[in-house]
């Protein structure tokens, strides 16, 4: 018989990490598993859309390093004071893949100072355990699997990668397009409605699939919502799509 999916009030009952806690508890407070990814390049529009998006999101994902005009004071302040506002998270989809002492550096220092700022960070888990020791300011989300044709996470290293995801603290979850054992948080991008994917190799499904074969518990969308001609329409459409998806699945 297939293993049942946790609920997000289970899946908080068994979280030990304050910020896998947090995400849990914005989820069902705000009836929304929908990540909003802002893959755009000016603060400007980064505001914008984090305003437009914020009532219906848990996290926003962000690539700091693709907005043109950054500015620690211009660009962050602002957003961290709109998270606040409409109560999201703050996730920096960074991908860190480095030794530790690396990625530690690139975490703190920089431009972007991500460990000031970021409640979440993304990272491979491709330099081992010890790499992710680093990360003490932020929930891990480790990437186990990626949505594009071709991607080189196969079983083995999948395998591989579970282990780390399952033993290390700063770990709160993991990013990926198969199905992970019950009690690990699941983020799935790769999500759009209405598109199958794109001529770079990006590959999608749909709300309803990822919650009912996968058992995600977050989606991750990016151009369906921010290439939208009514952004936060299509924001709210992805949320209830969503947790009708998350609902069904239960
Ligand atoms: N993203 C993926 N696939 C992955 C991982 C991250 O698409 O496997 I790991 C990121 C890339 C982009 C967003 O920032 O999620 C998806 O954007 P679109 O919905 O526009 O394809």
């Amino acid at each position: 018989k297939e293993e049942k999916r946790l609920s997000y009030e289970q899946k908080l009952e068994n979280c030990e990490h304050s910020v896998g806690k947090k995400i849990l508890e914005i989820a069902i407070a705000k009836q929304s598993n929908l990540i909003a990814s802002a893959d755009v390049t000016t603060t400007k529009e980064l505001l914008e859309f984090a305003e437009q998006v914020g009532p219906h999101i848990v996290a926003l994902k962000t690539h700091i390093d693709i907005i043109s005009d950054f500015d620690s004071d211009k660009t962050i302040l602002p957003l961290k004071d709109l998270a606040t506002k409409h109560n999201f998270l703050l996730m920096e989809d960074r991908k860190f893949g480095d030794i530790g002492n690396t990625q530690e550096l690139q975490y703190r220092g920089g431009m972007y100072k991500i460990s000031h700022w970021a409640d979440l960070v993304t990272s491979h888990v491709i330099a081992g355990y010890q790499s992710i020791d680093c990360f003490m300011n932020s929930g891990v989300i480790a990437i186990l699997s990626m949505s594009s044709k071709g991607a080189l996470t196969d079983q083995n290293y999948r395998a591989e990668a579970l282990k780390i995801v399952e033993t290390h603290p700063n770990i709160i979850g993991c990013v990926a397009q198969n199905k992970v054992p019950a009690n690990v948080l699941l983020f799935t991008p790769g999500v759009n409605i209405s598109s199958k994917g794109d001529d770079k190799g990006q590959q999608y499904n749909t709300p309803e699939h990822v919650f009912k074969n996968l058992h995600t518990d977050f989606v991750i969308v990016g151009r369906g919502i921010y290439k939208a001609e009514n952004v936060e329409k299509s924001a709210k459409l992805y949320k209830l799509e969503s947790w009708n998806a998350y609902l069904k699945s239960l």
